[in-house]
């Protein structure tokens, strides 16, 4: 018990440091090249015992996407700061198919929890109601699984206001006229499929009646395909006057595009961008401002959380609070569209005037 306390107390020590170290933001500092410790996951010890060091297991959508590692710094800074061990896991392609089989490993492994940024709303249900069942806690953060597979989502921002700013920023930008297009993630992703959702509705509008979305393309997360379907949607679209990427990986390959074909100005892009990527497109003009939160927290409140529920301090009902270690403030469970959620805070907006300050933090 005073063992346990005393490594609680080093690793907040330790996180002070970091914040310290990081300029004093609210980010969790930047320790980078801790996300891929126990990737593989090959676990001595049996979890879900007392008094053992509880193990919490983050599963993000793919590998090589740094927002993904960003997420998972937080976590695993989180999880530290309790005396656990982060596991940090995330399949080669953004497919369920992989992420069923990281969650069947998991089980095997009965880690105390398991958090993931899911690559499809309903398709984890079998594997994480097994988890569930095994008395694992089971959250989703960043990209939602439906209610019945999850115990809690962990919300960066409430959709409707992503969805509805992205359209408002895009007509802004295209001066209320012309066609825009879409690059998300991939089709069955949950978060890019509800925010889209909520683009179409702003959308209706009449003050957007000048304003045609000509196409949803998906480059998948992935660095080359996010390059190939820009490239397509500028063949196709040759009076295309903007893009809008709900995702970090295709704002910055759309970004790279249009630089590398100097088109400036006439194509603009926007849409949700690590400052660490899009420094240099938000400088040079061809994204005037984008938005996003940030996702170092948005890992640090999901390991948090799941502490929280393994120490049986919520337990996912409606109106439970409790506190994120350095967050600021408590945190409540609330209801979501189709479970229980506990929402982060609001996104930022980010422009030539303070990408300068972010881009060496996330
Ligand atoms: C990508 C991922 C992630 C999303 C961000 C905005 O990195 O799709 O899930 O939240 O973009």
């Amino acid at each position: 018990m005073k063992k346990k306390w005393l490594v609680h107390l080093l690793a907040v020590l330790l996180f002070g440091l970091l914040v310290a170290c990081g300029g004093g933001e609210e980010s969790g500092g930047d320790n980078t090249g801790s996300e891929s410790s126990n990737e593989n996951g090959t676990e001595e010890t049996a979890g879900n015992g007392d008094g053992e060091q509880k193990r919490h297991a983050f599963v993000f959508k793919n590998t090589g996407n740094p927002y993904g590692e960003k997420i998972m710094e937080g976590f695993e800074t989180a999880i530290d700061e309790t005396g656990g061990e982060a596991i940090l896991r995330s399949p080669d392609q953004p497919t369920v198919e992989g992420q069923i089989q990281i969650i069947e490993e998991l089980i095997a492994q009965q880690v105390d929890s398991i958090s993931v940024s899911a690559n499809d709303y309903d398709g984890l249900q079998p594997v994480l109601t097994k988890a569930m069942n095994q008395g694992i806690k089971v959250l989703s953060a960043d990209s939602a699984v439906n209610g019945d597979s999850r115990t809690v989502h962990i919300n960066q921002a409430d959709p409707e206001a992503i969805g509805r700013t992205l359209v408002q920023a895009v007509a802004e930008m295209m001066e209320n006229e012309g066609q825009f297009a879409i690059l998300s993630a991939t089709s069955q992703a949950s978060n890019q499929n509800l925010w889209i959702e909520w683009m179409e509705t702003e959308l209706e509008s009449e003050e957007y009646a000048d304003i045609e979305l000509v196409e949803v393309a998906y480059g998948d997360d992935l660095r080359d395909k996010s390059v190939s379907e820009t490239e397509a949607l500028l063949q196709s679209y040759p009076d295309l006057k903007a893009i809008v990427a709900p995702t970090t990986v295709g704002i910055a390959a759309a970004s790279k595009v249009i630089t590398d074909k100097e088109l400036q100005g006439e194509v603009l892009v926007t849409g949700l961008g690590l400052p660490s990527e899009m420094a240099e497109y938000i400088s040079n003009g061809v994204s005037p401002w984008m938005y996003l939160w940030n996702p170092l927290d948005v890992g640090y409140l999901t390991g948090n959380a799941a502490n929280a529920l393994v120490e049986e301090e919520i337990t996912g009902e409606v109106g439970e609070t409790f506190e994120a270690g350095e967050l600021e403030g408590e945190f409540e469970v609330t209801e979501s569209d189709d479970g229980v959620e506990i929402l982060l805070g609001d996104p930022f907006k980010f422009d030539p005037d303070n990408i300068d300050k972010w881009k060496d933090i996330y």
